[in-house]
């Protein structure tokens, strides 16, 4: 691939944004090849869990600007509908997907960590959406997903003053996960990931599922998609599994079936 570098470890398929001259700026080509290969890894059993990253000394600084000169408003929307379309599917896929936060999180780099499920972030990095200063403003799923994320106030802040914050202000308004020094960031990643693939996958995906419906809907159909959703969990062997095993004493293994 031209913009990524991909590979399947232990269970986990990462995702590497490889723009490093240009601070993974995401560009209509990258947007292409993400979508791609989060198709591929979904679909790939080897594949338990998916990790963000970027090469270099950012995650992603954000939709590449360079390209933005030749955007009218036609041209524009149809990237920023494209670019949500990759955003709506990263958050859909039933794996769990993790943003591993290496540097720079700004814009475009932000929005595709905030569709993912889980943030990881070095304590260097700076995070922020500061498409105000160009005149615009988020378009990637920002204006949606960061209010449901960290509330109205704070998203609105960050969003209309375009300020940058430091991962540990990220952690303490509840944008990223964990913070942890960049020397330990991937070792900190991989173990949160290894909890994950210790789970029942059909589970986690139902779970997942049941609490992205849940958040864009009313309480009483969040609820009664886990009621239903709960229904489900009790056809799967892993459900068997994981009560047998709690009351036999031993751990559970799951097989995802
Ligand atoms: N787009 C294109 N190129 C970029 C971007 C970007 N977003 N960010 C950095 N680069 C390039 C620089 O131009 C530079 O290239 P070159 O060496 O060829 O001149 C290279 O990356 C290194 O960058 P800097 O020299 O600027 O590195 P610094 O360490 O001095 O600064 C910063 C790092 C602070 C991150 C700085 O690069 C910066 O402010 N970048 C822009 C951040 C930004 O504004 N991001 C928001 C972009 S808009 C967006 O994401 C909208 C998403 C929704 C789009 C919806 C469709 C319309």
């Amino acid at each position: 691939m031209e913009t990524i570098e991909t590979k399947i470890e232990n269970g986990i398929g990462w995702i590497i944004l490889n723009r490093p001259d240009k601070l993974n700026a995401i560009n209509l080509k990258m947007l292409e090849e993400l979508e791609e290969v989060t198709k591929n890894f979904e679909e790939n059993n080897d594949v338990k869990v998916i990790i963000f990253t970027g090469n270099g000394k950012a995650f992603s600084a954000g939709a590449d600007i360079s390209q933005f000169k030749e955007l009218n408003s036609i041209s524009a929307w149809n990237f920023a509908k494209k670019g949500r379309k990759v955003m709506d599917y990263i958050e859909s896929i039933s794996k769990p997907t993790i943003a591993m936060i290496n540097g720079y999180a700004l814009g475009g780099g932000l929005e595709l960590a905030l569709a993912c499920d889980f943030r990881i972030a070095a304590e260097e990095a700076s995070l922020g959406l500061p498409e105000i200063n160009l005149g615009i403003y988020p378009g990637f799923g920002g204006t949606q997903r960061l209010v449901r994320a960290i509330g109205k106030a704070k998203a609105m802040e960050l969003m209309m003053t375009g300020d940058r914050i430091s991962a540990k202000e990220a952690e303490r308004i509840g944008l990223v996960n964990k913070v942890t020094p960049l020397s330990s960031l991937k070792e900190e990643t991989i173990k949160f990931a290894g909890k994950l693939m210790e789970k029942s996958p059909i589970a986690l995906a139902i779970l997942k599922s049941v609490i992205l419906y849940g958040n864009d809907s009313p309480l009483l159909d969040g609820l009664n998609m886990e009621s239903l959703g709960w229904g489900v969990v009790f056809s799967t062997e892993d459900e068997k599994e994981g009560v047998n095993a709690f009351l036999e004493k031993r751990k559970a293994v799951f097989k995802g079936k």
